[in-house]
């Protein structure tokens, strides 16, 4: 059995030994997508803590790059897990971060878990301008447009990427999932985007929802 809370705890006090003991002792048994998918909202919640130590001055931006680093790790034995679906192909994303944030830890596990139920995505990265959106969904007409923020600044920068879309008349065709710790309801009718969710498997949902 995962214990949760001791996953959520090691990933706040940045015990990166733990975490990893913890999930690789997790996998060997064999657990099923929504086990993993309660293991990466354990690490989220360990993550949350993080930044609260952050932003009390008891964490520094060295803890915080350990963090990620320590999350990747976790996120790298959860993938088999998480990752693991034969479904044919549903739908197409453009999935990216926005203008200005350089966080992509959450982007990448709703990638894994969104490519796995079947949709092909083109990731454009990390600190995407508005234009870059703009010229992928040209590109490949996705069905959906992705944007991922966790920084406070990334809000406006997904609604200049929603306007922009609208000005190129891209906008009407697609569907747009908002998602990252800054987005709530309310940031998300501001932005325009279509949904809105701090959690990837019901990201997921949603997406598979909108192509079936
Ligand atoms: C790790 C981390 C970093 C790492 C990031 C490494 C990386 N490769 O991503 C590094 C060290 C680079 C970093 C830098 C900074 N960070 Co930082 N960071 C964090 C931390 C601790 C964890 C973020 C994370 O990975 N969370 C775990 C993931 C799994 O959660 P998630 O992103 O929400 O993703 C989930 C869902 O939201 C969803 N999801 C995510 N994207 C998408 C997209 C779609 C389409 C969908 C459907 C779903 C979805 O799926 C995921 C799984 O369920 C947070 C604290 C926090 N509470 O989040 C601070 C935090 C985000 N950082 C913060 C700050 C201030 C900074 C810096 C400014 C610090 C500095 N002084 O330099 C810089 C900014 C750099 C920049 N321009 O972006 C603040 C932001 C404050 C704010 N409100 O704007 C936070 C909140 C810490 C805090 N409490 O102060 N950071």
């Amino acid at each position: 059995m995962l214990d949760l809370e001791a996953l959520k705890k090691a990933v706040g006090d940045l015990e990166e030994d733990r975490v990893t003991e913890i999930l690789e002792e997790f996998v060997s048994q064999n657990p099923s997508k929504e086990d993993a998918q309660k293991a990466v909202n354990a690490c989220q919640e360990g993550m949350a803590i993080v930044g609260d130590l952050f932003e009390q001055n008891e964490y520094f931006v060295g803890d915080l790059i350990f963090a990620g680093e320590l999350l990747q790790g976790a996120v790298k034995i959860l993938k088999p897990v998480l990752g693991e679906d034969t479904s044919s192909k549903i739908g197409t994303m453009v999935l990216g971060t926005v203008k200005g944030d350089l966080h992509d830890i959450g982007k990448n596990i709703f990638k894994a878990m969104v490519e796995a139920a079947g949709f092909e995505v083109h990731d454009i990265g990390i600190d995407q301008p508005v234009n870059a959106f703009v010229e992928k969904v040209k590109e490949v007409k996705p069905d959906v447009v992705g944007m991922s923020g966790v920084l406070t600044l990334a809000i406006e920068e997904m609604k200049n990427t929603v306007d922009g879309l609208k000005e190129e008349g891209l906008r009407d065709n697609l569907k747009v999932i908002i998602g990252g710790n800054a987005v709530t309801e309310d940031n998300c009718k501001f932005v325009g985007a279509d949904a809105h969710t701090i959690n990837a498997a019901e990201g997921v949902k949603i997406c598979k929802g909108w192509v079936n």
